[in-house]
């Protein structure tokens, strides 16, 4: 069945989605955090990346969402994707995420900051310095050391095999298995802690990118990590730090300075699912979806569109047309054909939603697919190639309001 697009009038009456940035669930929109405590309670500052990316940012932020902190959030924005601001270069010279002010004391490096926030506010079970936590540490600098290796250096000539370094990951991961194992329940100690907020941003990094650019599921190939995994997004702290496998396949080369694909026939296919869908079932996500996250999607392309719809490489009135249409499609499931040539302008956007920055995982995930099925009704043209140097098409500057 086809239907007409929907205009915005309309669109606007199917979504009553409406969070409580402040006292609510974490997400990355907030600038302020409260949890039910008023703001003369306020005492930290976070300065954290705009794209909600910065693995060590997100350290902190898991940190401060799990104690429960009153903070606010100032967001900067990293190289790749744009200037940095100007304010934020007189406060720290390098540049450098992510930074946090406490009592007026102004601290940067997420170890330290780690410390100073547990000298204030206590430690997330056990601390960084105990010795149960200290060894874990270690281990995952091993572990990020691995990872590197196999995806951020090149093999052949002079390096190592892809075979060889994928081994050598792999004896890292059987430590961190070991260590999972040391405990009854899923996480590292006896209880969430410390220790699995440090390991937090570098393997749900880990799990995306292998997947991409080597056809390695750390996930679904080892049980431990599996639980683990299982076992964080039961946390709703976790879940509103959450990416996805698209955002991080595609920020990660800038960031790291590449990312090298082994060229095997799993690899492609893994890396084509993670570009091209389905979404849905990927092992970037295993909890059930919610059930609001349609009108999530919506909400966010409703609160944006202006901005989206300027920036998109297609003629205004076509992308227009083209986005209510995937909308329309996504919110009452029938197909609505597009006007001719919106095919790239459809896949552009679907390249460019980036998790958790704009929505949630599922949402997400639901506004991939009504743009690729709408996109699909036009054409077969991929969008503009997605950088791998820069990720300056990402650029805040575009949507600030
Ligand atoms: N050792 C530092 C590393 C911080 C770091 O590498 N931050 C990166 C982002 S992940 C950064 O701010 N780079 C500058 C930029 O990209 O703008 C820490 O633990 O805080």
């Amino acid at each position: 069945m086809t239907t007409e697009a929907l205009s915005w009038q309309q669109l606007e009456t199917l979504t009553q989605h409406k969070v409580d940035r402040i006292n609510g669930p974490t997400n990355a929109q907030a600038t302020l955090r409260l949890f039910g405590q008023s703001e003369a309670d306020v005492r930290v500052t976070l300065y954290r990346d705009n794209h909600a990316w910065c693995p060590y940012c997100q350290k902190v932020w898991l940190w401060l969402e799990e104690k429960q902190i009153p903070y606010r959030i100032r967001k900067v924005t990293m190289f790749c994707y744009g200037e940095k601001e100007h304010w934020y270069k007189q406060l720290v010279p390098s540049g450098m995420l992510p930074a946090l002010e406490i009592d007026g004391q102004f601290i940067t490096e997420s170890d330290d900051i780690l410390l100073i926030l547990e000298r204030a506010f206590g430690p997330l079970y056990k601390g960084m310095g105990d010795p149960a936590v200290f060894p874990l540490r270690r281990l995952e600098r091993v572990l990020f050391g691995a990872w590197c290796d196999w995806l951020c250096r090149p093999t052949g000539a002079f390096g190592l095999k892809d075979s060889r370094k994928r081994d050598q990951f792999q004896l890292v991961v059987n430590e961190v298995e070991a260590a999972l194992s040391a405990t009854p329940g899923p996480y590292f100690l006896e209880e969430f802690s410390t220790a699995d907020v440090i390991f937090t941003p570098y393997v749900e990094r880990m799990n995306a990118s292998l997947y991409y650019y080597k056809g390695y599921s750390l996930r679904e190939d080892n049980p431990r990590f599996s639980d683990w995994f299982d076992a964080m997004e039961s946390r709703s702290t976790y879940r509103g730090t959450q990416s996805d496998f698209h955002t991080h396949a595609h920020d990660l080369p800038p960031q790291m300075g590449g990312c090298y694909d082994n060229g095997e026939a799993e690899a492609k296919a893994k890396a084509a699912r993670v570009d091209n869908g389905p979404w849905f079932g990927l092992p970037d996500v295993t909890y059930p979806e919610p059930e609001n996250t349609k009108a999530e999607a919506l909400q966010r392309v409703l609160k944006h569109r202006s901005n989206i719809i300027r920036v998109n490489p297609a003629e205004d009135a076509v992308i227009d047309e083209a986005l209510r249409c995937a909308l329309t499609r996504m919110m009452n499931g029938s197909d609505c054909q597009p006007p001719k040539g919106s095919d790239v302008g459809l896949r552009y956007l679907r390249d460019r939603i980036n998790v958790p920055r704009d929505m949630s995982i599922y949402a997400a995930k639901q506004l991939r697919t009504a743009l690729e099925a709408t996109a699909a009704l036009a054409g077969d043209r991929p969008g503009p190639s997605i950088p791998i140097r820069h990720r300056r098409d990402q650029n805040p500057v575009e949507f600030a309001s």
